[in-house]
């Protein structure tokens, strides 16, 4: 879920950024190739070898494709220390589709596989890097991000959101309605964690992170399909993101990717690709967010995309932003920028981070377009009196249901209220809820996104949701 820039803020960019970098890139070509520093991961980047043409997301046969099968072996090579890791932890289980069984009973050893692990290239840096933070309130995150349990508990709800996006990839195909790949989202994940949500409290213990967002086209992100509203068909030449979370006790793995149906998007899709990989790659203890945002830019903004006969630069979108997350908000107050600013912010030991870029072919400025995408409790507001009883009674509902998680209609839908909208809007004006529209570009324009989750450790960054697809 993409964190909304502030209007108000200014974007020192480099002048001339965008000019001087793209005419560096010639025929849509990355300068360089996307990734590579994966030695010690679990999960290494799928398109390593630079094949623009596997930017797409989809999921392969393995049994019909031979040059993939290499690639992969390729991988595992790399990966055998940690592979026999995994290896040992599941069971004989298999994930069904649409799938349904919990990852508790593929993992019976309760033991979930760690992330990309990327460790600090330390060599002819200070050796106080790690000492930004006090000692006091260093030892206060140690007890969280070192602590085996809430690493086991993020790497399970990162491992739920793998299997679930697999199902994502093999399944929604031209012709489903967007209704139906978002329940089936929520049906995977749900079931999955083991909580339906449906019990006062079960959803506060695990569940979705946010609405399930699948904005297509030049609407970038926030849409979700409402109760009511008439079926929206994917379409052959549609680029679709697809954005959902998975929480585990407020703790939010949110990570996100785009499909398209038509490899004349490739190109796009692998500039967003590479921006995102870009900004996880120069994360960790001490960077800061204005430069990360350079970095981003620069790799997002050095490829082209031709759209039927048309050249377009790929434009890092300037209206959102990567985040931090805290315990059931999403947004917690760091933003990480897709372009250039002069934000001197650090990321610290013990953040969370949802790195994530959006290109296009628009302009880059996104509007509020029309609907709501969902609501979530405003974390400042703390006492607010109501009138309306009915107002007073949906918030006890969603802080029993949802905490701070930003939940949408549908997600009421499903507990068995009715005739909400009253209390729901009320509760909006009086600023207890904030409301997230949708957020589109310009007519005609497409956009794309790449997310991961990130845990900035005290040695390094692991990309939490990192999987063998992107
Ligand atoms: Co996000």
């Amino acid at each position: 879920m993409g964190s909304k820039t502030f209007e108000g803020q200014p974007h020192y960019e480099q002048a001339n950024a965008s000019g001087s970098i793209k005419s560096m890139a010639v025929g849509g070509k990355p300068r360089g190739s996307s990734s590579g520093e994966d030695g010690d991961s679990n999960y290494g980047e799928g398109d390593e070898d630079g094949d623009g043409g596997d930017g797409r997301i989809g999921v392969v046969n393995e049994a019909e494709n031979t040059s993939e099968n290499q690639k992969r072996k390729k991988q595992k090579k790399k990966n055998k220390k940690n592979k026999k890791n995994k290896k040992a932890s599941t069971s004989g289980l298999k994930q069904t589709s649409p799938p349904r069984v919990p990852v508790a009973d593929l993992f019976p050893s309760g033991q979930y596989p760690v992330g990309e692990w990327l460790g600090y290239d330390t060599e002819g840096k200070d050796e106080n890097l790690q000492r930004t933070t006090g000692e006091e309130l260093r030892h206060l995150v140690r007890l969280r991000t070192e602590d085996e349990g809430f690493l086991n508990d993020y790497r399970k709800g990162a491992e739920v959101h793998r299997q679930v996006r697999q199902w994502v990839q093999q399944t929604a195909k031209p012709g489903k309605t967007l209704l139906e790949i978002a329940e089936g989202i929520e049906d995977g994940v749900r079931s999955l964690l083991g909580h339906q949500g449906l019990e006062p409290g079960d959803g506060l213990k695990g569940g979705m992170g946010f609405p399930t967002g699948l904005a297509l086209n030049n609407c970038a992100a926030h849409y979700t399909p409402n109760p009511g509203q008439k079926d929206i068909v994917l379409q052959q030449e549609d680029v679709m993101k697809v954005d959902f979370g998975v929480h585990i006790n407020g703790w939010i793995v949110d990570s996100a990717f785009t499909m398209t149906f038509d490899p004349v998007y490739d190109n796009l899709l692998a500039a967003v690709k590479d921006a995102t990989n870009t900004g996880i790659k120069v994360a960790g203890i001490d960077a800061r967010m204005g430069e990360i945002g350079g970095a981003i830019q620069e790799a997002m903004e050095s490829y082209e995309v031709e759209i039927k006969g048309k050249t377009y630069g790929v434009k890092a979108i300037r209206s959102l932003s990567g985040h931090n997350i805290e315990q059931y908000k999403i947004h917690a107050g760091k933003s990480v920028p897709f372009i250039k600013t002069s934000d001197q912010t650090k990321m610290e030991e013990g953040d969370v981070f949802a790195i994530e870029t959006f290109g296009t072919t628009g302009r880059g400025h996104l509007q509020d377009g029309p609907g709501v995408y969902g609501y979530g409790l405003n974390h400042d507001v703390t006492h607010t009196h109501l009138n309306l009883s009915s107002a007073r009674s949906l918030l006890k509902t969603v802080k029993e249901n949802f905490g701070g998680i930003v939940f949408c209609r549908r997600y009421l839908d499903r507990l068995g209220l009715d005739r909400y909208l009253l209390g729901l809007n009320s509760l909006v004006n009086h600023g207890v809820l904030e409301m997230y529209p949708p957020l589109n570009d310009i007519k005609g324009s497409y956009t794309a996104q790449f997310e991961h989750t990130i845990l900035i450790r005290s040695a390094g960054v692991e990309v939490l949701s990192r999987g063998d697809d992107y």
